[in-house]
Order: structure tokens, then C-alpha cells, then sequence
């Protein structure tokens, strides 16, 4: 008799189907609602397929949760799901993920938080939970599957290889309760993933000058707008402006005194500014002129960086050698998005910041403190610009898309690119020009250059 029970667990594992690199556990694309309640089914809240969804969910319908919270202690949902067809396998390393969309409302609560239950074959059970948003804009959650937390009232953690049932447990109130409140939220596609799901929002337009430090009348000016960042604290930067400059009247100059030991740093971070995007073809250029002072002390770790923060402070970076570092001369450095780099997903179409960094050294614990002198100008982040050619009665037009209002180009031409001319200058007022093709060339070749 007691071969029986074991006998099940073992063939539910043989027929457990293991969760893949994205497996979709609950899309809620339902025919109807009648189909949505033949597998869902609420407690005291009022459950609707939606067709509110996420920008970026493959689905059209989400589920809908309208609940009234009163004022009772641990006011409670309980969002049942169906039991799988077949018993999912999910590796601790795996996520649970979801989208939600919250609700303002939940404000009023005492205690508000989403748990996501997942049961096993024999009746275990644990829980993945996060605050319910109070934002109805649609965010994704992702729980790490070994973060699963036991409640008070299972017998033992489930069993992830054997998972059989979800439910959404939607506490709406704590002890003691809060006011009163109706809720709507939104919930959609429950998967398990191999990786945590980031989405970012639609890139926002480029920032062609990021700063050419023309606009700073003063150096209290300079430093309204950038701060300091140091490593370690004895490392001491000054930043001011500097005249002459290679763009312009003015450049930043940053006077850093590195403090003593390994890889010593000093910086200057902007301000945050209105979202800019980072397109995949553009370009960043600046100008850098080093310090030949630091040439005798100069390895491996004598680099200038610069970095690009989203709005959650992550970055992406380009690093230079020490040759621009220690050079007496002015460098144009330039850098396409791909050769920058950084530890972790950044929302590169909304880029708010940026940090221009100067790092010393390597050397040893036994390295002396030194002080540098560096500057910087025009820091630009360049879209090529795209050009085409169209038929204006009859007569043929060069367009000319992606310029930057205040650049001059030259267009160049050839017939059999032996040599190049200039065919006109171009002083680009807004982002497009176009130039009319003189009539009876039989071919030519194009090209805008920025001299
Ligand atoms: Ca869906
Ligand atoms: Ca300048």
C-alpha cells in the first residue's frame, strides 16, 4: 500500500515538463470571459478579460481584478488559477515573472502587497511577493524561483521541479486597517524565464550637443551644474573653465590632485537633464588634452572615461587609453554605442546624465599621490546623416536627413571617384536640407562631410 504514493510522485516527475527559456504560464488570452472564469476564479473581487495591456506583451487581453477593501484586518484576495496540465519543472535560478498595472487606491491601504503562490504536487506551497504598484502604468516584476518564501501555514516549501497550481493573493489591507477603498489592477503574462524581464520605454530623441561648456558664464556657473565624484575621498578635483579652447571660447578644465595607492579617480557628473536617446549609429566625439607630467607614472589604469546614466543610475562607459591622458596635444576621440561598455542592462534611449572622469593609475598600494591637469570641449553625440535623392518636378533633389541645426557640411561629389569637390556648403538651419541635382550629369557620387 505504501508503494503507492511514491509510486505517483515518481511518475508526476516523469511527466513534469521543465520550463524553458521562456515558458508562458498564464497569458489570459481567453475567448471570452465565460472561458476566463472556467479557469479563474476570485473570492470576493470581480475578475474581466481586458484589453489593457502592456506595450511590448505579444498578447491583446490581460485580467482585470476589481476588488472593495474595507476596513477589516489583513483584508484579503485569493485569485485562483488552473491546475497545469502537466506538472512544471522551474530551476532555482529561474524568474517568475509577471506585468502589472496598478492602482493609486492601494495608497489607502495599511498593508498592500501582491504574492504570487505556487503549489506543488502534494499540496506544498510558498509565495514570491512585492508591494501592489500605485502607479497604473504597466511594470514587470521578476522574482528570482529560489527567493520563494514559505507562509506560515505550509507544511514545507513546494517543490519547484513538481509545480502544479498558481494563485494571486492580493492583501489589501495590514492590522490595523486603513480606510476603506475599490481597487482596480491588472495582471498579464505569468511566465517562468531564464533571465529577469527589463523593458524600457520608447527611446527619447538624441541630444546632439552634450556640451561644449559655451553656455557657463562663470565657474560657479560650471559647478551649478556639475558635481564632484572622487575615488578614494582623498582624490580632490577642481573643475573650472578654461581659454582658450579648441570649440568655441571655452573648455572644462579639471585640475585633479589623486591621492595615494591604486587606481585613484576624480570626475565631475552633470546635472540630470531631460532624457536623450543614444542611437545605435551615432556617434560621440569629444576633445581631450592630457597632462605629460603623469607620462612617467602612466599603465595600464591611466584612462579617461566617459559614461551615460539612465534614469535608474545605470551606465554605460568608454574608456580610453593613457595616450590622450598623457598628451600635451588636443585628441578628438570618438566612440559608436558599441564600444561602450557596462556591467548590467541600461535603457540607452533615455540617457539623463553623463560623468567625464579622469583615472590616474594602476600602480601599487605603495603609488604616490600626484596631481594632473586635463581638459575637455565639445562633446558631442553625432547622428550621421542620411542622404536620398528625389524626383521635385521633374527635376532631381538631394535630401539630406539627420543634420544638426547650426552645422555647417560640405557636400562632395565625384563621377568616377578620382578626386572630390565640393558642390556646395551647406548651413544646416533645421534637421533637413535638400540640394537640387544639377540637370545633364549622367552620374555622380555623393558624400557630407563635416570639416
Ligand atoms: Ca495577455
Ligand atoms: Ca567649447
Amino acid at each position: 500500500m505504501k508503494k503507492y504514493p511514491w509510486f505517483g510522485i515518481l511518475c508526476g516527475s516523469l511527466v513534469a515538463v521543465t520550463a524553458s527559456a521562456q515558458t508562458m504560464i498564464e497569458g489570459f488570452e481567453y475567448a471570452s470571459d465565460a472561458d476566463l472564469f472556467a479557469a479563474w476564479s476570485p473570492q470576493g473581487a470581480t475578475l474581466g478579460l481586458s484589453d489593457s495591456v502592456a506595450p511590448a506583451s505579444a498578447g491583446t487581453n490581460s485580467l482585470r481584478v476589481d476588488r472593495y477593501f474595507p476596513a477589516n484586518a489583513w483584508e484579503t484576495e485569493v485569485i485562483t488559477g488552473p491546475v497545469l496540465p502537466a506538472p512544471l519543472a522551474i530551476a532555482p535560478t529561474q524568474y517568475l515573472t509577471l506585468r502589472i498595472s496598478g492602482d493609486p487606491q492601494f495608497t489607502n491601504a495599511s498593508f498592500q502587497t501582491l504574492f504570487l503562490y505556487a503549489y506543488d504536487g502534494d499540496g506544498n506551497f510558498g509565495r514570491w511577493g512585492t508591494p501592489v504598484p500605485t502607479a497604473t502604468n504597466w511594470q514587470v516584476f521578476n522574482f528570482r524561483a529560489n527567493t520563494i518564501e514559505k507562509p506560515w501555514n505550509s507544511l514545507a516549501l513546494p517543490n519547484l521541479a513538481n509545480m502544479v497550481q498558481f494563485k494571486f493573493f492580493l492583501y489589501g489591507q495590514g492590522d490595523p486597517a486603513g480606510a476603506p477603498f475599490m481597487a482596480t489592477i491588472f495582471i498579464d503574462d505569468v511566465m517562468v524565464r531564464d533571465t529577469p524581464l527589463i523593458e524600457f520605454p520608447a527611446p527619447s530623441a538624441p541630444r546632439p550637443l552634450i556640451d561644449n561648456f559655451e553656455s557657463y558664464a562663470d565657474d560657479a556657473a560650471l559647478l551649478g551644474f556639475y558635481t564632484y565624484q572622487n575615488s578614494p575621498a582623498a582624490t580632490f578635483t577642481t573643475a573650472a573653465l578654461a581659454t582658450p579652447a579648441p570649440q568655441g571660447n571655452q573648455a572644462l578644465k579639471l585640475g585633479i590632485d589623486f591621492a595615494a595607492g591604486q587606481y585613484p579617480w576624480g570626475s565631475v557628473r552633470s546635472t540630470p537633464v531631460a532624457p536623450f536617446s543614444f542611437p545605435t549609429n551615432a556617434v560621440v566625439s569629444f576633445k581631450l588634452k592630457g597632462d605629460p607630467s603623469m607620462a612617467a607614472i602612466a599603465d595600464g589604469g591611466t584612462t579617461f572615461w566617459i559614461s551615460f546614466y539612465d534614469s535608474a543610475g545605470r551606465g554605460i562607459n568608454f574608456s580610453t587609453p593613457a595616450a590622450p591622458v598623457i598628451s600635451s596635444e588636443w585628441t578628438t576621440l570618438t566612440a559608436r554605442l558599441d564600444q561602450f561598455w557596462s556591467g548590467t542592462a541600461v535603457d540607452t534611449g533615455n540617457l539623463v546624465q553623463w560623468r567625464i572622469l579622469v583615472e590616474g593609475w594602476e600602480g601599487t598600494a605603495a603609488s604616490l599621490a600626484q596631481s594632473g591637469t586635463f581638459y575637455v570641449d565639445d562633446i558631442r553625440m553625432t547622428v550621421p546623416p542620411v542622404l536620398g535623392l528625389t524626383w521635385v518636378a521633374g527635376a532631381l533633389k538631394l535630401t539630406m536627413n539627420g543634420l544638426v541645426p547650426g552645422t555647417s557640411y560640405e557636400l562632395k561629389t565625384t563621377s568616377d571617384f578620382s578626386a572630390w569637390s565640393t558642390a556646395t556648403v551647406i548651413n544646416a538651419t533645421s534637421a533637413t536640407a535638400t540640394w537640387p541635382v544639377p540637370t545633364g550629369q549622367p552620374k555622380a557620387f555623393y558624400r557630407l562631410v563635416q570639416p
